[in-house]
């Protein structure tokens, strides 16, 4: 497929970011049930938000900033209308997650009070707006205060783990946001920038 992520246990080889989340809570013992749990009306409900996020979030933040921020990088022009129409599909996706996903008392989704593989799978995608800087992220998510909570009890459960797993989104940040070190680029032409974003790949 040449897409990301991919693993290979042993002689296993899975790609597919839901199924490699699946498969890691599934076949390595002592993952806590939370995470993907053995009741089958919980685990339907993830797979009923997994579902939901491949043509509904997926489509935002992935779109924003690989039309904007990275489009350089990837070396493909800016397109700022299809940065517009994801957008568009995140502002509706980050609603219904307060409306629907986040209803109730729970601090995760489903009103849950832990987290499952589909809070991973939801606050990373949009953990990529990082990349827009602050100032952009904030307009994006200001209005979606319940959302910003999730995030951030997403990350308190998940620590240290989660930021170490941002780190590199962190660093490509930084160099996106300051311009100086935006267009360094070594002997061989590939670009500083294009250098971190592989370099965990
Ligand atoms: N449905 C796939 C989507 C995978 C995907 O689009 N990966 C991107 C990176 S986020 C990729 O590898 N793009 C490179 C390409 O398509 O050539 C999943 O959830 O794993």
């Amino acid at each position: 497929m040449k897409q990301l992520p991919a693993i290979v246990d042993g002689r296993f080889k899975l790609f597919e970011s839901h199924a490699i989340l699946v498969y890691l809570a599934s076949s390595f013992p002592g993952v806590a049930d939370h995470w993907y749990p053995a009741d089958v009306f919980k685990r339907s409900k993830i797979h009923s938000v997994l579902d939901w996020h491949h043509s509904n979030l997926r489509r935002g933040p992935t779109t924003i900033v690989r039309n904007t921020v990275l489009a350089p990088v990837l070396g493909r022009p800016l397109n700022p209308e299809a940065a517009a129409e994801g957008e568009k599909f995140l502002s509706a996706s980050l609603s219904k997650i307060e409306s629907v996903w986040l209803k109730g008392n729970g601090r995760f989704l489903l009103g849950g009070n832990q987290p499952s593989i589909a809070d991973l799978s939801l606050v990373c995608d949009i953990m990529q707006l990082e990349l827009l800087g602050e100032t952009e992220r904030n307009r994006l998510l200001g209005p979606y205060k319940e959302v910003q909570q999730w995030i951030e009890n997403t990350r308190n459960a998940t620590n240290p783990h989660f930021d170490e797993v941002h780190e590199i989104l962190m660093k490509a940040k930084e160099k996106l946001q300051n311009p100086r070190l935006k267009g360094a680029n070594n002997e061989g032409g590939e670009s500083d920038m294009k250098r971190t974003l592989h370099s965990r790949i």
